[in-house]
């Protein structure tokens, strides 16, 4: 108590200064040498880290004595961002590093561009893990995040000649991470391949995983802290390492080579992200990546469990754990594993307090990216798992059966076993059968999983299938990445109140037509808008007018978000302006298009779009004739600091997915929440959206999802005529006007002797209406800036902090643990 009260003595009276140039000399021995931006970023990191540790030791010992029941959220995926800000911010400190800093000769906002923004995720799915850890936080939930500890994140993105390149994202070389701690006292061992050897106990057969080889799993942790609360929780992300160091015989003996060997297999399971979305590559060292981190993390669980001396049974009352998609599923059958052979309870009893502590949440219904393993694979890898998994469908199949006799249609749909050759294993179907709670992440997509993907697992468990529709923290994507309106908030709404209570900027709403709001509203979109355009000029080197309209796409590159679409459309406004008289073209509004996404590296046509932007971007930036009616750029390596910058700097952003495919979307609600309309077809959350602010707040386009099945039988029975203004674009593409029409070859085949599965072609009339509905509003300052705050105003449902209390009241029964001060 006494170390405690001098320690917080010792931080209220050190000065930031004082505290940051005690890291530059002692903790980075430069103490002769002139400070640097990066060497300050880091003394300041270390500075603040201080502060954040204290609180998080505390809110963990403070756990430890309260005992409450726990969540573990496992994602294969967190893409964080960057810390040193969000810290400040949630420790509410800002005032003191400010000055601090600024005593220092420097700015803060510079220091922290320092930071390198880790990309351990490829999009949506970890982005949104990261929102929650926050919300969690903040909400005084005891949570923990586990996830792996890729060495190399999602690759860099590099445009040359227009086309991405490449580049690998070792993150952490050449920096400290001072956002986490390696915990040298918590590792456990995973075995992989091996064999199951049976011991008869009694008149019962008990089951042994043997032999195989051993890794290690090591434990990072990051503190995850809270926003104005002391609760600071754990993200702990596991590194794998060779279990032995190097047998000192195999050296003598010359078996250098085998022994490094083995290390370097080990080390290669946390070596690097997947960097696909959507598609399931199917590859063995992605399923030890999950194994790798299940089997770690489960042991954790365990041994916490144990250490509050409470037997299994309890494990349902202690620990929620959430499933981040399919990718952590073989969780379930290695929970049971550890409960049959290693604890010895029987089957029923470990299989009921394993569904109660499974949830498993589905974020996509692409059938590409619905994970299915070969089972000779799973036989060699993780025997005494597939043996397991057999277990599970047999006693599910046996329960199918009694409920529906000799449906044999039913049985193979529901098996998690799928009979084809070699037989795969349908991991979502394992989850489901595994869990009590199977979640989609906004309405529509909810209602699809259960009409569309799993009908028969609906029919047999209505009751496990539920809705959470997706949130973002308004800590980092309001508060954080949009500063000027942030401080309007506080004013306008008299106080911060609204960083933790979103719903108060409903007030705002009433003063949606009062003209000093308006006029500040615009003033702060306004600042958003000109350091875009800095960044636009300084890494495109085009210049761009903050009085031109801000059209936004950014996200991954896929054929169902429609990039291709957009560009299209560009290129017919790039005719019709060419085509238009002096006359017309004073009285078009100017556009400034922007795109930024990655594409997977092995997506030939993704690849082929962001060739075409960028051509398209060539030709029409450096026509003269378009001069600022027009320009287009493409933002290369789009993370979460680059949407930092990008999304509160947009009039419009575009969400138009084929109707049906887009599961939720979340940047459309960080669109929406920093002011900007968004302009969408009827997919994901643009639908509940709309709802929220209106549906005449919204610009919306496009076939309806319960349409799309059928238009596309109508299409395959009697193609209709390609629209005259898209078959000119065609032409234009054909003819050269962007490069040689071979580069284009294939997205050219895919638009003309395609089905247009992606309903591009079917949508392309209804998206240039909705298109010219835009700039009709927007030459109305007024009702522009009117829509804008009313929709931002309306935005309250979509943080997720409204999604976790969801979450935590209806699938982990979780209460909060306000650690006190
Ligand atoms: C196996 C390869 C793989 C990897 C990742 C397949 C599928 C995925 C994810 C499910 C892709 C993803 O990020 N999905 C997105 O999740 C977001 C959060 O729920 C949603 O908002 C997006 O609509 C959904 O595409």
């Amino acid at each position: 108590k006494r170390q405690h009260a001098l320690a917080q003595e010792h931080l209220k009276v050190e000065p930031v200064e004082a505290s940051v140039l005690r890291h530059v000399q002692y903790t980075l021995a430069r103490r002769h040498q002139p400070l640097t931006a990066p060497d300050l970023y880091l003394a300041t990191a270390l500075s603040v880290r201080e502060r954040l540790i204290e609180r998080w030791t505390d809110t963990q010992s403070y756990y430890t004595t309260k005992d409450p029941k726990r969540v573990c959220y496992l994602s294969l995926e967190y893409l964080v961002g960057r810390c040193l800000q969000n810290t400040i911010h949630n420790l509410g400190v800002e005032n003191e590093y400010t000055r601090g800093i600024a005593a220092l000769g420097y700015e803060l906002e510079d220091l922290a561009a320092e930071e390198h923004d880790p990309a351990l995720g490829n999009g949506g799915l970890g982005r949104l893990a990261s929102c929650f850890l926050d919300s969690m936080a903040t909400l005084n939930y005891p949570a923990w995040g586990y996830g792996l500890r890729y060495r190399y994140g999602m690759f860099e993105q590099r445009i040359e000649r227009g086309q991405q390149r490449e580049v690998p994202d070792y993150w952490l070389q050449g920096h400290t991470n001072p956002w986490e701690v390696q915990r040298l006292d918590i590792s456990y061992p995973v075995r992989f391949y091996g064999h199951v050897h049976a011991v008869r106990q009694g008149c019962n057969l008990r089951y042994q995983w043997e032999g195989g080889e051993i890794v290690k799993a090591q434990a990072f942790d990051s503190p995850i802290p809270g926003y104005r609360t002391r609760n600071t929780n754990t993200m702990r992300l596991w590194s794998s390492c060779a279990w032995d160091e190097f047998d000192l015989n195999a050296f003598n003996a010359g078996q250098l080579a085998a022994a490094s060997e083995a290390r370097v297999r080990a080390e290669s399971i946390s070596a690097v992200l997947y960097p696909n979305d959507h598609t399931d590559a199917g590859k063995e060292l992605r399923l030890k990546q999950q194994f790798f981190f299940v089997s770690a993390t489960l042991q954790d669980v365990v041994r916490r469990l144990k250490r509050s001396r409470r037997p299994l049974a309890e494990l349902p009352d202690k620990v929620a754990i959430q499933l981040n998609d399919t990718h952590p599923t073989i969780a379930i059958p290695e929970l049971m594993r550890i409960m049959l052979d290693v604890e010895g309870l029987e089957w029923a009893e470990a299989w009921s307090i394993s569904t109660r502590t499974f949830a498993y949440t589905n974020h996509t219904i692409l059938p590409e990216a619905l994970e299915r393993w070969p089972v000779p694979l799973l036989e060699r890898l993780l025997p005494r798992h597939m043996q397991i998994i057999y277990e599970i469908n047999h006693r599910h199949l046996q329960e199918v059966e009694a409920r529906w006799p000799h449906d044999t249609e039913r049985l193979s749909a529901l098996s998690i076993i799928e009979e084809s050759f070699p037989k795969m294993v349908r991991m979502a179907v394992l989850a489901i059968v595994g869990s009590h709670s199977v979640n989609g992440v906004a309405e529509i997509h909810t209602g699809l999983v259960r009409t569309r993907l799993f009908p028969q697992l609906a029919d047999m468990w209505p009751e496990r299938f539920n809705n959470k529709t997706n949130g973002v923290t308004p800590r980092r994507w309001l508060l954080l990445a949009n500063p000027s309106l942030a401080a309007l908030l506080t004013k306008w709404l008299g106080g911060q109140g609204w960083v933790t209570d979103i719903e108060r900027l409903r007030i705002l709403k009433a003063h949606a037509a009062n003209p000093d709001l308006q006029q500040e509203w615009a003033a702060s979109k306004r600042v958003n808008k000109l350091r875009l355009a800095d960044y636009i000029q300084r890494h495109c080197g085009v210049e761009v007018s903050a009085d031109a309209l801000f059209d936004v796409h950014v996200k991954r590159i896929h054929e169902y978000k429609r990039q291709l679409l957009n560009i299209l459309s560009i290129v017919h406004r790039y005719n019709v302006i060419k085509a238009a008289s002096p006359e017309e073209r004073a009285h078009m509004v100017p556009h400034v298009k922007v795109f930024a996404g990655k594409a997977a590296a092995g997506y030939y046509l993704a690849k082929r779009v962001i060739h075409l932007i960028n051509s398209v971007a060539a030709v029409v930036n450096g026509d003269p004739d378009v001069g600022p009616l027009l320009k287009v750029v493409f933002l290369a390596n789009y993370n979460v600091s680059l949407a930092e910058v990008i999304i509160p700097a947009s009039d419009i952003s575009q969400h138009i997915s084929t109707a049906g495919m887009e599961a939720s979307g979340t940047s459309n609600m960080k669109f929406a929440l920093n002011g900007g309309l968004i302009l969408g077809t009827m997919d994901g959350a643009n639908i509940e959206i709309a709802d929220a602010i209106g549906r005449h707040n919204m610009f919306v386009f496009g076939a309806a999802a319960e349409d799309t099945d059928g238009l596309r039988r109508e299409m395959a029975y009697q193609p209709p005529p390609t629209d005259e203004r898209l078959q000119q674009v065609y032409s234009c593409i054909e003819a050269g006007a962007f490069g040689p029409a071979s580069d284009f070859r294939a997205i050219l085949d895919s638009l003309q002797h395609g089905n247009d599965f992606y309903l591009l072609a079917h949508d392309f009339p209804s998206y240039l209406e909705a298109q010219a509905e835009v700039d009709r509003v927007f030459v109305n300052k007024a009702d522009w800036i009117h829509r804008s705050i009313v929709s931002a105003s309306c935005m309250g449902r979509f943080s997720s902090d409204r999604t976790i209390s969801e979450y935590a009241a209806n699938i982990w029964h979780l209460e909060a643990v306000p650690c006190p001060e």
